[in-house]
């Protein structure tokens, strides 16, 4: 059997809606991050009404999490906000970027679903930025630091003319965005043929930008999500050194196989701990929230050693 290079926390799930101080019906898909060294989740819950708003949860340790009392980001009544917001604010990602923490979310309305941008320092308050998508994108990460005196983003667009494939994008501002690239394809009959996006912000390493991210599979008894690895070049991320691959997670426990959505593992957020491991979050059949960890020297060797071959017009070299 292959080398398992996400161990599960024996307590999964580690949040479930039955935490919840107020009336949910999921809790899923959460960006997590480190702040004066406790962490705090945000994380995705459906309403009964099919609807989806932000919570927050926080923790000591990193997997017995406390959410707060109230949810964190509901849709806007502002403006443009309210406008593009109708409907629902989901999968959320956070980057500490120069001291303050922005927060990628879908903002879903009927325009269409589209990137929002909000920002916090103290996860006491939040304010909103901007879109920074048109519609029929969602899954935006940003990178941690400037790379070459820009911020980048991956993303992934909507397309009918080909397979949902990951995007890089560069700003100076982290509100206008350009200089757009398709930097990894899905390939085809593998495990993620169908489509891919950006899962967790992207992590340093010494040997590059460690890329979690989801891959699609369709069978006859519906689509099968899991994670799999990338690394992306430090000074031009638009290059990729080598793209795993192998899967790093699908669905096994229970509560991944079967839920809102079956056969579901799916990843907002990863935080890199100072031992070289990482704690990998993740929804569980877009009902229950997962953890686990893994080390990051092994997610990258997958990338270098257990490469796809490069493909002209699959990933760029
Ligand atoms: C994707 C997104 C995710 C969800 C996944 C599986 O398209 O909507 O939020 O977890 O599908 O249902």
């Amino acid at each position: 059997m292959a080398k398992k290079l996400v161990t599960r926390y024996k307590g999964n799930p580690i949040l479930t809606k039955d935490d919840i101080p107020y009336p949910v019906e999921t809790v899923h898909n959460a960006g997590v991050t480190k702040l004066n060294g406790r962490y705090i989740m945000l994380f995705r819950s459906h309403l009964d009404t099919g609807r989806s708003i932000i919570g927050l949860a926080e923790s000591e340790d990193g997997f017995n999490f406390k959410p707060r009392a109230k949810p964190f980001m509901v849709p806007s009544k502002e403006g443009k906000f309210a406008e593009y917001e109708e409907y629902s604010v989901e999968d959320p990602r956070i980057t500490l970027l120069e001291g303050t923490y922005y927060i990628t979310y879908s903002a879903y309305s009927r325009h269409g679903v589209r990137t929002g941008l909000a920002k916090t320092k103290d996860f006491e308050s939040v304010e909103r930025v901007g879109f920074i998508t048109q519609a029929d994108y969602r899954n935006t990460v940003i990178f941690p630091e400037k790379i070459n005196g820009r911020y980048a983003r991956l993303d992934r667009p909507h397309s009918d003319i080909s397979p949902w494939s990951i995007w890089i994008s560069f700003s100076p501002d982290l509100l206008h965005w350009g200089d757009s690239e398709v930097v990894i394809k899905p390939e085809r009959y593998h495990w993620d043929e169908m489509k891919i996006g950006p899962g967790a912000p992207p992590i340093r390493t010494d040997k590059g930008w460690l890329n979690i991210y989801h891959g699609v599979f369709p069978t006859m008894d519906g689509c099968m999500y899991r994670l799999g690895v990338a690394l992306h070049k430090l000074d031009d991320p638009a290059r990729i050194l080598g793209v795993g691959d192998r899967w790093i997670l699908q669905p096994e426990d229970e509560w991944e196989i079967v839920g809102y959505v079956h056969n579901v593992v799916f990843t907002c957020g990863a935080v890199p701990e100072e031992d070289g491991t990482l704690k990998l979050y993740w929804g569980g059949a877009d009902r229950v929230m997962c953890g686990g960890t893994a080390v990051i020297d092994e997610l990258v060797e997958v990338c270098l050693t257990n490469s796809r071959q490069p493909q002209e017009k699959i990933w760029r070299k």
